[in-house]
């Protein structure tokens, strides 16, 4: 078969799937080579495999608002893959989630998994709830809803979802407390817990630290750091939080956050007070970032537009999928940005990424630069199992050298001819040879 060939079958199989064509392709056409001269691949049929979800679960959430009155939304949960390790992988909510996007999330998080070195295998699940304008009340009932149908297919063992967006610490607590009251049972089984009940130090940071880590080992093969680097972010939530804190600790000036209204650049640079403030203003449900610019008058908001028209030197997504299409690449190179580090899941457009491998800069993707949050989820997972707590430097020091490791793995496995580093094949092909040959090692099943 040709690659060709191959994504015309996926596409047929997979009807109205846009955004997980999208993630099987970019992941297939960097492999195809390394799968193509390896007969034990060829002969299990390993990429057949693994493209279809191991299973998939789709259930009603009925749930009251403050009113009396009954909605009803769709849950889901993806369990891709557990080649290496339980199905592991955040919930999303948002009105936007659908298959296809679970789906692309799903896949993309069985590679990432797989480069944390850590024992998990890739899931995904969510619902198109959508907490804009929702009480804490009705945010408490949707979540206990929605694990009243979960928790009968997830287990410390089995399944341990996490947080991703419109879901965080808060959710977690919903989450977890109905978990437990229905099975009886104070387990391990979702990460992103609160201090005193099982989460980890760190966590909470996780994703945008080990974005920074990532970011700093690519700038640091051409000589450089941070210091004194005009850094732009999209998004103002969790993501995004996480990586202004580190970069602005490394002598970075993030100059650039962003909502779906449109984007804040601050000339000054974010500093700890307006970091802190990020947390308010994403709590406040009301998808306004451009309150961020009332409470800061040097800052404008800049309605309706995307963050990449701003002149800088490393430009770090942390909002969504397909948020930076081509023509924001064509601006960046052509202001002279020479890094890009994709923290949100799939951020640039195949058109953009194009753009970025044409003119040969540093250019990461989210399944190797973001696997930060994932991998200190793993970490949660195993203070648990062994009943303890470590200290925030433990944990920051661990995840510090995965992401290094990482880096590592990417360079190995994506070095090119000329000496550029090809990010994107190298995350590729070093998550998916550890899963591929578990695969073969376990049979067909
Ligand atoms: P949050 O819900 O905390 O924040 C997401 C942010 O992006 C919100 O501020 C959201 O605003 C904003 N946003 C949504 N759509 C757009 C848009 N079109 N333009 C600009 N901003 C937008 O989620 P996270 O920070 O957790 O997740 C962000 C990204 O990082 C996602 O791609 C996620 O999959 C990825 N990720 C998250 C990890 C984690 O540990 N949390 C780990 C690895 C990756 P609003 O809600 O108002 O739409
Ligand atoms: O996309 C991701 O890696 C996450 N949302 C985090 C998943 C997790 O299990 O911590």
């Amino acid at each position: 078969m040709t690659f060709n060939e191959f994504m015309a079958k996926v596409a047929a199989k997979n009807p109205g799937e846009p955004e997980f064509l999208q993630a099987v392709k970019e992941v297939v056409e960097t492999i195809w080579e390394a799968y193509e001269s390896n007969p034990r691949f060829v002969k299990n049929n390993v990429l057949e495999r693994i493209v279809e979800p191991e299973r998939t679960i789709i259930f009603r959430v009925p749930w009251m608002d403050d009113k009396g009155e009954v909605h009803v939304n769709r849950g889901y949960r993806v369990q891709f893959n557990s080649a290496i390790g339980p199905y592991k992988g955040g919930l999303r909510f948002h009105p936007s989630v659908n298959l296809s996007i679970l789906k692309f999330l799903g896949f993309e998080q069985i590679f990432k998994n797989s480069l944390t070195t850590l024992p998990m295998g890739g899931g995904k699940g969510g619902s198109d709830f959508d907490a804009k304008g929702r009480s804490d009340a009705e945010i408490m009932r949707f979540c206990q809803s929605f694990m009243a149908e979960l928790y009968r297919h997830i287990g410390p063992d089995t399944d341990v979802p996490a947080g991703d967006i419109g879901v965080g610490g808060r959710e977690i607590g919903y989450l977890f407390g109905m978990y437990k009251k229905l099975h009886n049972e104070f387990t391990g089984v979702l990460t992103g817990k609160g201090r005193t009940w099982g989460g980890s130090l760190v966590r909470p940071e996780a994703t945008g630290f080990g974005v920074v880590y990532f970011t700093e080992e690519m700038l640091k093969t051409k000589g450089q750091n941070f210091a004194g680097k005009k850094v732009a972010l999209s998004g103002f939530g969790n993501v995004a939080w996480g990586a202004a804190q580190k970069v602005t600790e490394l002598g970075g000036k993030v100059v650039t956050i962003s909502g779906p209204d449109g984007y804040i650049y601050d000339e000054a640079g974010l500093n700890a007070e307006k970091i802190e403030y990020m947390l308010e203003l994403r709590a406040s449900n009301n998808d306004r970032v451009s309150d961020y610019a009332d409470k800061f008058p040097g800052a404008k908001f800049f309605a309706g537009k995307r963050p990449w028209e701003v002149k800088v030197d490393v430009a770090i997504p942390c909002a969504t999928q397909n948020e930076l299409h081509v023509e924001d690449a064509k601006a960046l190179i052509a202001n002279g940005c020479t890094c890009v580090c994709e923290a949100a899941n799939m951020p640039c457009t195949p058109e953009a990424v194009e753009v970025f491998m044409n003119a040969k800069i540093l250019f990461a993707p989210g399944k190797a630069a973001n696997a930060g949050g994932v991998a200190t989820s793993g970490l949660e997972m195993t203070q648990n199992s062994m009943r303890l707590n470590w200290a925030r430097d433990e944990v920051d020091e661990k995840l510090h050298s995965i992401m290094r490791n990482i880096h590592e793995a990417c360079r190995e496995n994506g070095t090119q001819a000329d000496g550029w580093v090809n990010y994107v094949k190298g995350a590729n092909i070093a998550g998916f040879l550890k899963v591929a040959n578990a695969m073969c090692d376990q049979g067909l099943v």
